[in-house]
């Protein structure tokens, strides 16, 4: 009787309930990097490096506990280069009797596991995975029939559940459930972010990145600035690293962005803890503790928790409670295709131009560049929302679609009608020239809606506005900026709308009006280091979802 455990590339983690009674005599783990969950959509470079790194460490270390292993590498000419081959293949290798794993984060992977008991004629065992701290029949059960779906009820609800940062039962340290409003100051001059702990390619990490660059030569980004933990022991440190030296600071500037800041005082942990390296109560228990020591204050605490109890869980739970239908929702029906300047980075919005970039060198962009800036201008100008899951996905190292979907579709675009966030997180200039300093730098006038010079989230905020101006009236929580139209002048609102077709013209052509240089992918502005920072990639193919039923 050999049962063979299956353990996922994001499942890195000694605790994963596929591991569970895990007998060294009997049983045989399989890890295998395969082609096909490294292209179905074109990870960066980095992602791709992070996992299959990390596979290879946990592979190592499940050995050296003594436990049987098969390791499929991505260059053995056997590799069948889909999970479902290579669960075949192995199961039949090791005369397995049964199959065990632990329920994938994505939706198309379980129907793929679906069909493995057909694939290989085993019994497959598919437990929940409960790294989540709120498992799937709590969230339906909290969802129950609600109409509205809001992340801080579950959120409190987790908080009573946990009784993580809990002065009583139903008490919350400090009397308010949520220190948001404390959270919102942008950066002053001369505050300067410690940098996060970053860790040097080891051996075989080295080994993964030159496999990497080889194969997928063609996806986004580059290592050369790769520095993610690995192994659990490094998330560990990273984490630690966080809350000594930046968690203290973290509420004050969570909303904020500073041009040449890439991480400010942010954790970036995601990627570790998507893949399983770290522990998401683990990560919460630690920042609480900081708390009680006194050694970072409550709105950073809270504001930090609030993230990964409730963000983190809720989003999971929203992914697969909806889907598949989800993935094809387009509430705003929104249709333009991305522009180039999204894998380009050429672009004269320099809040655009520092996002795009500093993703590219580190497959990382923080949780405001990616809502208000990349967000937010997919949002005012109509792009389709597929196109822009797309480009999230392919872009970060944390990108897994039970977490990307609902951040994009509910929260960024708005796709999903409202199920994630109650209103649009729309934003003019004015809001990016508030938490950065990426304006002053800019080549476009944040000041100006109109004329030359103009800034672009400026004109299409208005021509968002105007265009949605019927099915926003009747969301309350719109009503500011409606009333604010409804007594624009008619020939400015005329103007900024204008302006904003012109604008989203020129970006269909692949040209920008307030770039000198074009913004078309020549073959000079690919090569020459003085065009640095433009980013000499190919366009990924777009990936077309099959629509889901219903
Ligand atoms: P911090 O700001 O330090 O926050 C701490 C932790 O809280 C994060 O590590 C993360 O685990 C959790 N968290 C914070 N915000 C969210 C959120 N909105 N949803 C879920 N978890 C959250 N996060 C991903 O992990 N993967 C994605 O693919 C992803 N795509 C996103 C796409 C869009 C359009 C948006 C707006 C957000 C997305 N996020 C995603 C959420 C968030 O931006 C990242 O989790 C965060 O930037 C990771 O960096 P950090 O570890 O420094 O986070
Ligand atoms: C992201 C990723 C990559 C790049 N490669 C592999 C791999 O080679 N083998 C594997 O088992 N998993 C990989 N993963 C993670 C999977 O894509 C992930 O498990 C699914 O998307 C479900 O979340
Ligand atoms: Fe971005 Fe407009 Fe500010 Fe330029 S002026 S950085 S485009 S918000």
């Amino acid at each position: 009787m050999t049962t063979l455990r299956v353990v996922l590339g994001d499942q890195c983690s000694a605790g994963l309930s596929a591991l569970e009674g895990l007998d060294p005599a009997r049983d045989v783990v399989l890890l295998a990097e395969v082609r096909a969950e490294c292209t179905y959509v074109r990870h960066h470079k980095q992602k791709i490096a992070l996992v299959l790194s990390a596979m290879r460490h946990f592979a190592e270390d499940l050995r050296g506990r003594g436990f049987r292993v098969v390791y499929s590498r991505l260059d053995d000419p056997a590799n069948t280069q889909t999970l479902a081959g290579e669960v075949a293949r192995v199961a039949r290798q090791v005369n397995a009797t049964r199959i065990l794993c632990t329920q994938p984060g994505e939706w198309r992977v379980l129907q793929d596991m679906r069909g493995w008991e057909e694939a290989t004629g085993l019994p497959v065992e598919l437990r929940e995975d409960t790294r989540f701290l709120c498992s799937m029949a709590r969230f339906r059960q909290w969802a129950g029939d609600k109409k509205q779906l809001r992340m801080e009820y579950f959120y409190r609800e987790m908080r009573r559940a946990t009784g993580l940062l809990m002065a009583a039962p139903d008490e919350p340290a400090g009397g308010a459930w949520n220190y948001d409003a404390e959270n919102r100051g942008a950066m002053p001059a001369g505050v300067v972010p410690p940098a996060p702990r970053r860790f040097p390619p080891d051996a075989t990490t080295r080994e993964v990145i030159a496999l990497v660059e080889r194969e997928f030569a063609d996806h986004f980004g580059d290592c050369a600035q790769f520095g993610w933990p690995v192994t659990a022991a490094e998330a560990q440190q990273a984490l630690e690293d966080f809350v000594a030296r930046r968690l203290p600071r973290f509420g004050d500037f969570q909303d904020a962005m500073a041009e040449g800041e890439a991480t400010l005082f942010h954790a970036l942990i995601s990627a570790a803890m998507n893949c399983g390296l770290l522990d998401p109560m683990a990560a919460c228990r630690a920042a609480e503790a900081a708390y009680r020591r006194g050694e970072a204050p409550l709105n950073a605490v809270e504001g930090f928790i609030r993230q990964i109890l409730g963000w983190r869980e809720y989003v999971r739970g929203i992914y697969w409670l909806k889907m598949p239908d989800y993935a094809g929702t387009n509430a705003l029906e929104a249709g333009r295709r991305l522009p180039w300047l999204y894998w380009s980075g050429e672009t004269a919005m320099a809040c655009m131009k520092s996002a795009i970039g500093q993703t590219r060198d580190l497959a990382y962009a923080h949780h405001i560049q990616r809502l208000m800036v990349t967000g937010n201008f997919a949002l005012l100008a109509g792009l389709d929302p597929v196109e822009v899951n797309d480009w999230y996905m392919v872009v970060y190292a944390d990108a897994y679609e039970w977490v990307e979907l609902p951040n994009t579709h509910g929260m960024a675009l708005h796709a999903d009608g409202g199920v994630m966030a109650s209103k649009p997180y729309a934003a003019s200039g004015a809001y990016i020239n508030r938490m950065s300093n990426h304006c002053r730098g800019c080549a476009y006038d944040v000041k100006r809606a109109t004329g030359p010079g103009a800034c672009p989230f400026n004109f299409l905020y208005w021509d968002f506005m105007a265009r949605h101006a019927e099915r926003f009236a009747r969301n309350m929580r719109m009503a500011m900026p409606l009333r604010t139209l409804g007594k624009m002048d008619r020939q400015k609102v005329a103007a900024m709308r204008a302006e904003a077709a012109g604008f989203l013209a020129a970006l269909d052509r692949g040209e920008e009006p307030g770039l000198t240089a074009p913004a078309r992918r020549t073959s000079a502005s690919r090569r020459g280091p003085d065009t640095s920072p433009s980013l000499p990639l190919p366009i990924p193919a777009p990936r077309r979802r099959a629509p889901g039923p219903g």
